[in-house]
This record gives C-alpha cells, structure tokens and sequence, in this order.
C-alpha cells in the first residue's frame, strides 16, 4: 500500500473547490489517511519545492502556496502515487485532460489547483514536511475488500 502527499493548493480552497476534489479522491477508493488546513509558513514552502530552487518560477510557486490556506493531505491505496497524479492531470492545465481535476477546473500553471507527490522517494521526502506521524492514522475502512485493495 502507497502513501502520497496531497495539497490542495490555495486557489482551491478560494474557490470553494476543496470538497470537490477530496471527493474525487474518496469516490475512486483512495484511504485518508491525514488531512488538515494550514497556512504554509515560508521556510516550509522552500523546502518543499527544493527542487525548482534554481527555475524562474520559483518565487511564484512559493509566494503563491504561502498567500493563502491550503489543506494537505496523506491519501493511502494501491499505487496511490501514480493514481492521484492521474486524476490530477498535466502540470499546465491547459494541456491536462478533460476529467482530470487540472482539465476540469484550471486555467493557470501557477494556479493548479493541487499537488501529488511524484515517486515513492518524493512521497517519503515530502510526508514528513506537513505531518508528524501522529498525524497520520492507521485504521481500517470497511468497503476495502470491495476494492480489490
Ligand atoms: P507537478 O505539480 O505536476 O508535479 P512540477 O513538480 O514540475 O509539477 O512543478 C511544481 C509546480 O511548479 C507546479 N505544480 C506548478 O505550480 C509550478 N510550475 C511548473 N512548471 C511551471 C512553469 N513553467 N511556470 C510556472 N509554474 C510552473
């Protein structure tokens, strides 16, 4: 079973878009297994996006998760990481499909909407960022042999 870091980034919560994209999450079978609204402090931005230190839209990425609440996330199921990058779609929203939560709901590549973490490596680098493990929770959920998880 996979853990993913999910944020839903500060112009879903703007939009009232939150409850949306959560359900689409729950609706496909995946587990919550932390969840919480917080505003991102900017030291804690910069270690999340490390890896674009050196792009130019560095300062736009981490000015923008910091301006506003975000809700993050721990989402848990079988090949949980690639699956929520699925239903994410592609980085530029214009470019993402149509039924994904990027082709639906976005316009902006700054502003879209969420964040999934990438690979097992990224996952376990990024957990830790937004949770400590008390904050995630191991329990089970009733329908799980129905899932075929
Ligand atoms: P993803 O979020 O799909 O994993 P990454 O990891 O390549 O995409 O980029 C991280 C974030 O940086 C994206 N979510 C997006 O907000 C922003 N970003 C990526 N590419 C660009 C770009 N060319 N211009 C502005 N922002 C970008």
């Amino acid at each position: 079973m996979e853990r993913t870091l999910v944020l839903l980034k500060p112009d879903a919560v703007q939009r009232r878009l939150v409850g949306r994209i959560i359900s689409r999450f729950e609706e496909k079978g995946l587990k919550i297994v932390a969840l919480k609204m917080m505003r991102v402090p900017r030291e804690l931005a910069e270690r999340h996006y490390a890896e674009h230190r050196e792009k130019p839209f560095f300062g736009e990425l981490v000015s923008f998760i910091t301006s506003a609440p975000i809700v993050a996330m721990v989402v848990e199921g079988p090949k949980a990481i690639e699956t929520v990058r699925r239903m994410m779609g592609k980085t530029n929203p214009m470019e993402a499909d149509p039924g994904t939560i990027r082709g639906d709901y976005g316009l902006s590549i700054t502003m879209n909407l969420v964040h999934g973490s990438d690979s097992p490596q990224t996952a376990a680098r990024e957990i830790p960022i937004f949770f400590a493990p008390e904050e995630i929770l191991d329990y089970d959920i009733a329908d799980r042999e129905w899932l075929g998880g």
